[in-house]
């Protein structure tokens, strides 16, 4: 398979400085690869090989099925795929129950044989989307290339690994623990106190041995905020640059959507188009999407209104 245009060339020199003005990040990835993120937002496909995922659950729980729709991700235009095998679905509030826990071995036994087969197809990104330093150990070794951690280095084991590995992690912003955290749910201020909370985060991810070049910060779409918190801090999204970190949202198909267009989760397309075009406007350097298809057409349509502008171009 060729090389994606994301992941570049060692040696290619800097990159040139975005039509959009974004800043540019190289994260290293095995193997001599990186992830070149801020020319244009990339697309992370969702691979879920679990039973409840709250858009996809058990469509892919089998494999050679999982490694079918990873390949039809990237032949999509997937610039990094995210594999997951354990749903983080929140609980409580209106989110019912909220996602059962899955034991390391069995989160093991769905992952692996996923990134063993898929592995060998590709040189895009492979993220893995796992709370658990050993999930995220055994998957490092089986050729992923960087964690998804919504938990933000919950497991002590996690910094330690990611530390030693040299690996990108994406630390995300939630509060409390998954079971509970949509109930009792306070912010003055959620894109003010996002900001800061995920300050804190790299703050102490860096006094774990985690270097600050090699995280991504999200703001946790869905866990923990209500449904005007989602949507404010889509509108403010602007405002996490401050971080200094390259900014991943995760707004695809979520509940926030279905409660505006009344879809269920499989038929919110449109509205999690619309969730990605905020998303592009606030500068996130890459989106994380189940719709791979239409947001690689949406964000060429996006991308080039977006230069046309920026070329200063009046029609
Ligand atoms: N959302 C989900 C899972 N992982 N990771 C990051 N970094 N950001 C997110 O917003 C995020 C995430 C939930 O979506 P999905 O994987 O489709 O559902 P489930 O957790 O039920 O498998």
């Amino acid at each position: 398979m060729t090389q994606r245009s994301t992941v570049a060339d060692p040696g290619r020199s800097a990159l040139p400085s975005s039509a959009l003005g974004s800043p540019a990040w190289r994260l290293p990835l095995q193997g001599d690869r990186e992830l070149v993120l801020g020319d244009r937002p990339l697309v992370m496909g969702v691979v879920n090989v679990t039973p409840d995922s709250f858009s996809d659950g058990g469509l892919h729980l089998d494999p050679e099925r999982a490694l079918d729709h990873a390949l039809r991700l990237l032949a999509e235009g997937a610039d990094l795929l995210d594999l997951g095998a354990e749903s983080t679905r929140p609980g409580g509030g209106v989110y019912g129950g909220g996602a059962a826990a899955v034991a390391e071995d069995e989160e093991c036994r769905r992952l692996l044989p996923v990134l063993r087969r898929l592995r060998p197809h590709t040189r895009a990104a492979l993220s893995v989307d796992t709370r658990k330093a050993s999930v995220a150990r055994a998957a490092l070794d089986e050729g992923a290339d960087l964690v998804n951690d919504v938990s933000s280095l919950g497991d002590p084991e996690m910094a330690p690994l990611v530390s030693r590995r040299g690996v990108p992690i994406v630390l995300m912003h939630s509060r409390g623990e998954l079971a509970t955290m949509q109930r009792d749910i306070h912010f003055d201020d959620v894109v003010a106190e996002v900001r800061s909370e995920l300050g804190t985060v790299l703050d102490r991810a860096a006094r774990r041995g985690v270097a600050r070049e090699l995280t991504l910060v999200d703001p946790g779409i869905g866990f923990g905020k209500t449904q005007e918190q989602n949507l404010g801090l889509l509108r403010g999204l602007d405002a996490l640059h401050a971080l200094g970190r390259p900014v991943l949202v995760g707004a695809s198909r979520k509940t926030f959507i279905g409660r505006l267009t009344g879809q269920p989760a499989e038929d919110r397309l449109a509205g999690s188009l619309a969730a990605a075009a905020w998303a592009f406007q606030g500068g996130a350097q890459v989106v994380r999407v189940h719709d791979v298809a239409d947001t690689v057409r949406f964000r060429a349509v996006w991308s080039a209104i977006a230069e046309a502008g920026a070329a200063g171009g009046r029609g």
